[in-house]
């Protein structure tokens, strides 16, 4: 029997998705929101950030598929249908090109890029000898260590970077300090120069960037959130960079997305912005698991990379 997948996504590339899902899954029949057709046709649903109540309109869906790691997007639903399993991505590709992202940003912040950038534009030559730095005095804390965080951790650590980590439950990793729960937040945060956030966004997790947490930090640190807008408390970041407390901030997601045009991030000379783009779900390589997924459905066998409805991630 046919099958029939939605994709829901207004950002990400349709036809591509569509050839490579087609590649991937002969004889799936795909079509793209808002041309959904009948609704009782879709069985599966391949979504970035839904609108509101669209999946409830699918009587017959019998998974949902995230577009990416996160599935925040999708439990922000409130008419989410109950009892649908959710999947998310995970992808080699995915994991690689968020490491990049951390390891860009840590070492622009370890070699001190963002002052000398402002040298170059007043023509000031100054080496600044005595603010120089060995990578094992610079602290990086990563906030998760799952599929993605757990590569970055990893990656900085071989660049020799003094690097701790903090997940809901304990891990053991070579060359990471493992800290876990609220228990051992402070403890992680005091040791933290440059705190890097690549947790989920869950009830438990929202706004974890604030300034109290600032404040357990050591002081002229710097935040990279490449998780979620949600992570952070946006008023509380102005203040901790106008205050010294913190240095700098590379935000990669936002509480609304695209940033809005006159929102105080855009100017901030020690913020710096990227477009929700640390790392993008590559069809090439992700349009297989969706394939293997529908495959498994249909043969009553696990999903691969399901997501537990109640912790949300
Ligand atoms: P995983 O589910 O593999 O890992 C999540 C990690 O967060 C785990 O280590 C988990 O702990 C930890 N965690 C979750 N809740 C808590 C909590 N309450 N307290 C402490 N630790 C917690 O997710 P991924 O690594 O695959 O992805 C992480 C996030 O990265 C995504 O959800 C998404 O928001 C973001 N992302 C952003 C992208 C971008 O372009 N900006 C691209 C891709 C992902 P434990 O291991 O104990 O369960
Ligand atoms: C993701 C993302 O969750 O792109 O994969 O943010």
């Amino acid at each position: 029997m046919a099958m029939t997948l939605l994709f829901i996504s207004e950002t990400d590339r349709t036809d591509w998705w569509q050839s490579e899902l087609s590649r991937a899954s002969p004889g799936l029949e795909v079509r793209a929101w808002p041309d959904i057709g009948a609704p009782a046709d879709i069985d599966y649903a391949l979504v970035w950030k839904p609108r509101p109540g669209e999946l409830a309109k699918l009587p017959n869906l019998k998974a949902i598929f995230s577009l990416g790691a996160g599935v925040d997007h999708i439990f922000a639903d409130p008419d989410l249908p109950e009892g649908v399993p959710v999947t998310r991505i995970v992808d080699a590709n995915l994991t690689a090109g968020m490491s990049e992202y951390v390891l860009l940003h840590t070492l622009r912040y370890h070699r001190n890029q963002p002052v000398f950038d402002r040298q170059q534009r007043d023509h000031v030559w100054d080496m600044r000898m005595s603010e120089m730095r060995q990578a094992y005095e610079t602290s990086v804390g990563v906030l998760g260590l799952g599929e993605i965080g757990s590569d970055a951790a990893v990656k900085l650590s071989a660049l020799g970077f003094s690097v701790a980590g903090w997940s809901r439950t304990q891990k053991s990793m070579h060359g990471v300090e493992c800290y876990a729960g609220e228990a051992e937040f402070q403890a992680f945060l005091a040791r933290t120069r440059i705190l890097v956030c690549l947790l989920p966004l869950t009830p438990a997790t929202a706004g974890i960037l604030n300034a109290a947490a600032f404040a357990s930090m050591p002081r002229g640190g710097y935040l990279i959130n490449a998780g979620r807008g949600g992570h952070l408390v946006e008023d509380d970041l102005i203040p901790a960079l106008d205050s010294g407390q913190l240095a700098g901030a590379t935000l990669d997601v936002f509480a609304q997305e695209p940033l809005p045009p006159g929102h105080p991030f855009w100017d901030h000379p020690a913020i710096t912005v990227t477009p929700h783009n640390a790392s993008i779900t590559d069809p090439r390589s992700v349009a297989a698991q969706v394939a293997e997924n529908i495959r498994r459905q249909r043969a009553g066998e696990p999903l691969l990379n399901l997501v537990d409805p109640e912790a949300k991630y």
